[in-house]
């Protein structure tokens, strides 16, 4: 019983389960027709850029390119479902707080704009007038702008982004708040330091020049489906592919493409990883030190013996600085050291470490598995020195490569959606509109709901996202915005952060990827940037879901002149109405980046935005890439105490961040439920517990003993001793809302120190 629902799942990923799933989600939101349609425009050159994820496409010039989870981000949001007033006024916002996340976005697209009124406990309907007065008045009696927070979640355009931006430093706040916080922050605080720009180097292009690709801490066949058609491809022609996942992740082993009759008709599949790791939750850095150290041994060796040497010297004394220290360092690490804290033998780090030597160009890729730790932004400066010590990046299939999360994230980061902008940008603000921008840093996702507990911050704006159950510490975050004086959600559905309302709330439903967006210059298309810096246009073809709706750029817009007046010198109006304005604001701010954008994307493909480290130049204060070093070993998260796991928490296949599509995990085999967590064996036996027992979970170091999860199953599972896996965002209820990697403030979701024990009748 206890076990219902988990069985082995003996198939590759993709393959006809991949085709039957796409169905089912189409059939789920009463829209198989205009759904099937729909998803046929999905990254075409006039179609819209799918809101799956951020994995470039080359077939924004081409044909239809089949993904699983895109297919079912599109049914989603292309639902026949409505939440309408009728909804609101047959339920309070108490009893919606009962209903699960599943649910309240199951009711399906909001219609219309809707007031929290604290008398009936009710959302009732208002006009957008009203709704754009009552945030301007709101604004305008803050005592400091600081007390304004910008939520933004990484859906939004790249137009739409601006906007807001502009919205917030004009209104004299950087307190942007962003998803990405949550997220790549250690990518956008650690690369930066290394090679001049917090970005991945590499083109698509460049996976076809690779002889070995480092896969790091990210699960494609689920989070970026399209990318298996790139591995498949690099499998196919022979070149490797290292894992290093805690997790045996099945695409990651064997993909099966929907799109190969050949693989299809004989039930056949393709190899990925040409060896798979398993290092331990938050054991990267470590791992890549010890990769590292032997690279640099093995170098003195070659050299000593009259043998080519490993490294790449040229490249190491032309374009790095900081190579002696780092060797340094490394060779004062000890191998029992690096071994434990990585959970690596040192025979098998080596290993990686010679099929990295042999590899002539090494593309390396990562994931949330490598960004959601205490050290992350440092982890990631790891990474960078593994590949500059063979001159891995800026040339022909070689580089970095971060796995972007929300569809635009990157897109919104590079158009001004940041707490802690450039000089440069604000500059280029300041000249263009005429103010001055607020110089002083904004608050991330943490700072943010601290600043909310301390009554420092009294409004929130939420441009898309589910902030509350995406942030960690529900017990701090959800009472925290509760205090706030308005909270204002800009979203496409309902979810559970919009039934925490302050003491005045207001719900704007906009318009989404997929619709068509009329404005009063005609028919408008948005842009977004993807992982590797291609900026390409974006339109809609479906009508809007409800003839209320406004485009995020309307709203953000309604609210700029709702809160400076109809005199304002910014003619919010006028944007509105043709966002081929707003994207020439943005090539006046950003002109480097942004020359003849709307020339530039109207040609179908559109264009990449300069990545310096892509042609070896290095944009840092020495004009060279660095070595940065940190102590990987030390500080140990279990704090000695044997007792403690860490636990990471990920995504299922059926759900995207806090949207949960539906209860199943196919290619972990768990199916209608959510309520599981992996373990190994043992652990679960030094406990007196086996596969299958019902199991609570509570946060190793709470003193209060309120941050619990109960009556979970403990499932036994192939992953290393001290380490659990489930599902977020049901678990973020352990994570501490202080326990953050220290210079981005991304908490540490993926290594949550816990206690595992039988649950409590
Ligand atoms: N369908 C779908 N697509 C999505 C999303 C979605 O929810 N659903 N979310 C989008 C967003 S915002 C993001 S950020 C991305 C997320 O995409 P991923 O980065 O793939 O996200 P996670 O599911 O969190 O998976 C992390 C992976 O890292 C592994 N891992 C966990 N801890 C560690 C560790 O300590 N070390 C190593 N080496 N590996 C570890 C896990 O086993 C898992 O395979 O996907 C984007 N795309
Ligand atoms: N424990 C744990 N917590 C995590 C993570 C983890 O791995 N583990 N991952 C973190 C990561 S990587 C991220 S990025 C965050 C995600 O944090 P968010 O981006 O805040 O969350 P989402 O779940 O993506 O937001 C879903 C909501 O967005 C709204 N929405 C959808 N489409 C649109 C649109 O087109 N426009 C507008 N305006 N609204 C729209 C809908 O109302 C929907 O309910 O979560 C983080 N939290
Ligand atoms: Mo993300």
């Amino acid at each position: 019983m206890s076990k219902r629902g988990i069985r082995n799942y003996g198939g590759p990923a993709g393959g006809w389960g991949a085709l039957k799933a796409v169905g089912q989600a189409l059939q789920d939101q009463h829209t198989v027709v205009e759904g099937a349609m729909t998803l046929l425009h999905a990254n075409q050159p006039d179609g819209f850029d799918c809101p799956g994820c951020a994995w470039p496409d080359p077939k924004h010039t081409s044909s239809f390119e089949f993904c699983e989870n895109g297919a079912k981000a599109v049914a989603w949001e292309a639902t026949s479902k409505r939440a309408t007033p009728a909804l609101f006024a047959a339920h309070t916002v108490t009893e919606l707080r009962t209903w699960s996340d599943h649910a309240l976005e199951d009711t399906g697209r909001l219609t219309e704009p809707m007031a929290y009124d604290p008398g009936s406990d009710r959302y009732l309907p208002i006009s957008w007038d009203d709704a754009f007065a009552q945030v301007g008045v709101a604004l305008r009696a803050l005592d400091h702008p600081n007390q304004a927070e910008f939520y933004a979640s990484g859906r939004a355009s790249n137009e739409a982004a601006f906007l807001y931006q502009l919205l917030g430093r004009r209104f004299g706040t950087n307190n942007f708040p962003d998803c990405s916080n949550m997220c790549h922050e250690p990518t956008s605080v650690g690369l930066p330091d290394s090679i001049g720009l917090g970005k991945g180097s590499v083109t698509l292009e460049d996976f076809d020049h690779a002889d070995l690709i480092l896969s790091f801490g990210h699960n494609p066949g689920t989070n970026h489906p399209r990318m298996m058609a790139t591995l498949r491809e690099v499998a196919r022609r022979g070149a490797g592919i290292l894992v290093f996942n805690p997790l045996k992740e099945r695409a990651l082993e064997r993909f099966a493409s929907p799109q190969d009759p050949v693989e299809m008709a004989t039930l056949g599949s393709t190899e990925i990883a040409s060896r798979y790791y398993q290092p331990t939750l938050g054991g990267d850095a470590a791992l890549v030190q010890g990769m590292m150290k032997a690279l640099i041994a093995w170098d003195i060796e070659a050299a000593a013996a009259g043998r080519p040497p490993v490294l790449d010297h040229d490249f190491i004394a032309e374009h790095t600085l900081g190579f002696d220290a780092l060797a340094a360092d490394l060779s004062a690490q000890d191998w029992g050291d690096l071994e434990r804290a990585s959970g690596l033998a040192r025979a098998l780090i080596e290993e990686a470490a010679r099929t990295y030597a042999e590899a002539k160009a090494v593309i390396l890729c990562y994931g949330m598995g490598l960004t959601q730790h205490r050290n992350a932004s440092s982890t990631v400066q790891q990474l960078v020195n593994l590949l500059l010590l063979r001159g891995n990046i800026g040339r022909a299939g070689a580089g970095i490569c971060p796995l972007r999360g929300h569809s635009n994230v990157q897109g919104d980061r590079t158009v001004g959606v940041w707490e802690k902008p450039t000089e440069a940008f604000l500059a280029g603000m300041d000249g263009v509109f005429n103010f001055r921008s607020p110089r002083e840093h904004g608050h991330t996702v943490v700072e943010a709901i601290a600043a909310m507990e301390r009554g420092d911050a009294r409004l929130f704006i939420g441009l898309g996202g589910n902030f509350a159950v995406a942030a960690p510490d529900p017990l701090r975050t959800f009472a925290a915005l509760r205090r706030l004086d308005l909270c204002v959600h800009i979203a496409t559905k309902l979810n559970r952060t919009h039934l925490l309302t302050g003491k005045a709330s207001l719900l704007l439903p906009c318009l989404g990827r997929t619709e068509m967006d009329h404005q009063a210059s005609g028919k408008q298309a948005v842009t977004v940037e993807d992982s590797m810096s291609m900026v390409h246009a974006s339109r809609g073809l479906n009508p809007p879901a409800s003839p209320h709706l406004k485009s995020e750029i309307a709203i953000v817009a309604g609210i700029g002149k709702a809160a400076f007046g109809a005199t304002d010198p910014v003619d919010w109006d006028a944007l509105a109405g043709d966002y081929d304005q707003i994207r020439e604001l943005i090539a006046a701010v950003l002109p480097k980046q942004f020359a003849d954008y709307n020339a530039k994307i109207r040609v179908p493909g559109g264009f990449r935005l300069p990545v310096a480290p892509s042609d070896r130049v290095w944009t840092t204060p020495s004009g060279k890439a660095h070595f940065l070093s940190f102590a990987a070993t030390a500080g140990d998260p279990r704090q000695g105490d044997p007792q403690v796991l860490l636990l990471t928490t990920l995504r299922s296949h059926d759900q995207y961040n806090t949207t949960i599509y539906g209860q199943n995990d196919r290619y972990r085999g768990v199916f209608g439920r959510r309520d599981v967590v992996f373990a190994h064996a043992d652990d679960l036996a030094a406990r007196g517990l086996k596969d299958g027992d019902a199991i609570d979970l509570t946060a190793a170091f709470d003193a209060s003993g309120e941050r619990v999860v109960r009556r979970f199953t403990a499932i036994a599972r192939d992953l290393p001793r001290g380490c659990l896996a489930a599902y977020y965002p049901e678990t973020n209820g352990l994570v501490v809302l202080d326990d953050h990697d220290q210079r981005s403030g991304t908490p540490a979701y993926k290594s949550v120190p816990v206690r595992l024990r039988a649950a409590a009748s």
